[in-house]
């Protein structure tokens, strides 16, 4: 009789059989997901964004869902034939709701900057649109006089966001002037203590009093600490402003039960958007949940900004938000903190300089100036040595956007690995020697560049061997052979 397949034999025939078909049609495809699959094996991975998606989760996006138009909600479609997507985005969004005790849940979105548009439309329709409409005694904006649809136009125009900025660890939707929310809006932003690196919750409050905003966003991508958001939301109401969380870093640690009380967005904020493909661990994606007063303007996300919805994607959504119920999940969360810290740790015992000095969530932000080395040169020397990261700048970073004086470590990628806190001091040590045995370079003028250096060949060798060793004892999908 045959052997009940595995989950080791079924997810590598899923995916070879996968790869069968598409080789059959392109190969150079079929080879460049095969590579992609060897690439990530050898690598260790410690972009703060990334992480790897169950094999159930990749699986639920390819398919024939993503034939589906589906524009509108859930059982209100403008198409035709969308009962099997309705299933998979109510699935998805009760999930959602679930897991993070929101009223309500949008999960069409397609990436972050999505959802963070979704959401400013949901502030700028429930805050401007709305009363505007109102005033006028009309029930929607075809109904305006022309001098009344042109005074609205002018007031959605001329509103306020105050959000953190870019070099403080904000994001650059948060109303960064090359970004289209640094157009929307008028913008201001608060920054970090100089000395502390912290957020200044009484320069903000000022700042606030001062600008009065429609909108305050909290959340960051490159900030190592919590940020308190029950105060974050006494600011925003002492002023008007409706508070707007964008969790996109740290939703799976707020998923996972790490993140409570005063760091939990959901329960401060009237609206938190999120990415699904970071620590939450799903697919790429956007999200956005919200109290009950602004669920019917956040679901007009498609299309006032977004194209048709993704259901392959809601299905992956569903499967990993159900994923993210799971008791495990909770652990994995706890160790993706236990791993940053003892990463921070390892750092620091080397003499290595941190922003904020250490880290209270996945993130580490090593300032390389210590090391005499840009982002950009670390960086490079760190890939080199078979380690990748990415360059980021620190708070007044004299080298900019672009050269950075940074490096954003995170763990939750090398966490869903099974990496754990030994791995994370070597590591560190193994960071800590590249960027030791690289110098900065001269640029074709003979000038100081900010790009060019030289790494230590055997150094950078050797590093890479430890690496792959490191990762050796821990397969990225065990359940997938290939060959
Ligand atoms: N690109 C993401 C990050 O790396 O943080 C945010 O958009």
């Amino acid at each position: 009789m045959a052997e009940e397949p595995t989950a080791r034999t079924t997810e590598s025939i899923a995916f070879r059989s996968a790869l069968d078909v598409i080789r059959g049609v392109e190969p150079r495809v079929a080879d460049a997901i095969g590579a992609e699959l060897a690439d990530q094996r050898e690598s260790l991975k410690l972009i703060a964004s990334e992480n790897y998606a169950s094999p159930a989760v990749l699986l639920a996006m390819g398919n024939w869902f993503s034939d589906k138009y589906a524009e509108g909600t859930v059982g209100r479609r403008f198409y035709a034939g969308c009962r099997n997507v309705d299933t998979v985005e109510a699935l998805a969004a009760e999930h959602a709701r679930e897991i993070f005790g929101a009223a309500h849940a949008y999960v069409q979105p397609h990436s972050g900057i999505d959802a963070n548009l979704v959401a400013f439309w949901a502030v700028l329709s429930q805050r401007v649109e709305s009363p505007a409409l109102h005033k006028a005694g009309v029930r929607q904006v075809n109904d305006l006089t022309e001098a009344d649809w042109s005074a609205l136009r002018r007031e959605l125009g001329n509103q306020r966001m105050l959000g953190m900025s870019l070099d403080a660890g904000g994001h650059l939707t948060h109303g960064f002037r090359p970004n289209i929310s640094g157009k929307m809006f008028d913008q201001r932003s608060y920054g970090t203590d100089p000395a502390t690196g912290l957020v200044d919750y009484d320069a903000l409050r000022e700042s606030a009093r001062e600008f009065r905003p429609l909108i305050i966003i909290a959340g960051y991508s490159a900030y190592p600490r919590l940020v308190n958001f029950r105060i974050m939301r006494e600011i925003a109401d002492e002023v008007g402003a409706t508070l707007m969380v964008d969790m996109a870093h740290f939703a799976g640690l707020v998923a996972g039960k790490v993140l409570t009380g005063d760091f939990d967005p959901v329960p401060h904020a009237q609206i938190v958007t999120t990415t699904t493909h970071k620590s939450l661990r799903g697919p790429r994606g956007g999200m956005v949940l919200c109290d009950s007063e602004l669920a019917e303007h956040v679901d007009r996300g498609c299309p006032m900004v977004l194209g048709g919805p993704l259901p392959h994607v809601m299905a992956a959504k569903a499967v990993a938000l159900a994923e993210a119920r799971q008791p495990g999940f909770h652990d994995y969360a706890r160790r993706i903190v236990d791993n940053s810290q003892a990463l921070a740790e390892g750092l620091l015992k080397r003499g290595a300089r941190l922003v904020t000095g250490g880290t209270d969530n996945h993130i580490v932000l090593l300032d390389v100036s210590g090391y005499g080395l840009t982002g950009r040169q670390a960086e490079a020397a760190l890939l080199d040595s078979g380690i990748v990261t990415n360059r980021n700048s620190v708070p007044q970073d004299p080298n900019g956007a672009w050269y950075t004086s940074g490096i954003r470590l995170g763990t939750p990628a090398l966490t869903t690995r099974g990496l754990g806190t030994a791995e994370m001091d070597e590591i560190a040590a193994l960071i800590d020697t590249v960027l030791a045995a690289t110098a900065p370079g001269t640029g074709a003028d003979g000038k100081p560049s900010k790009a060019k250096y030289a790494l230590d060949a055997a150094v950078a060798q050797q590093v890479a061997g430890r690496a792959t060793d490191l990762l050796a004892g821990f397969p990225l999908y065990p359940g997938i052979d290939l060959s």
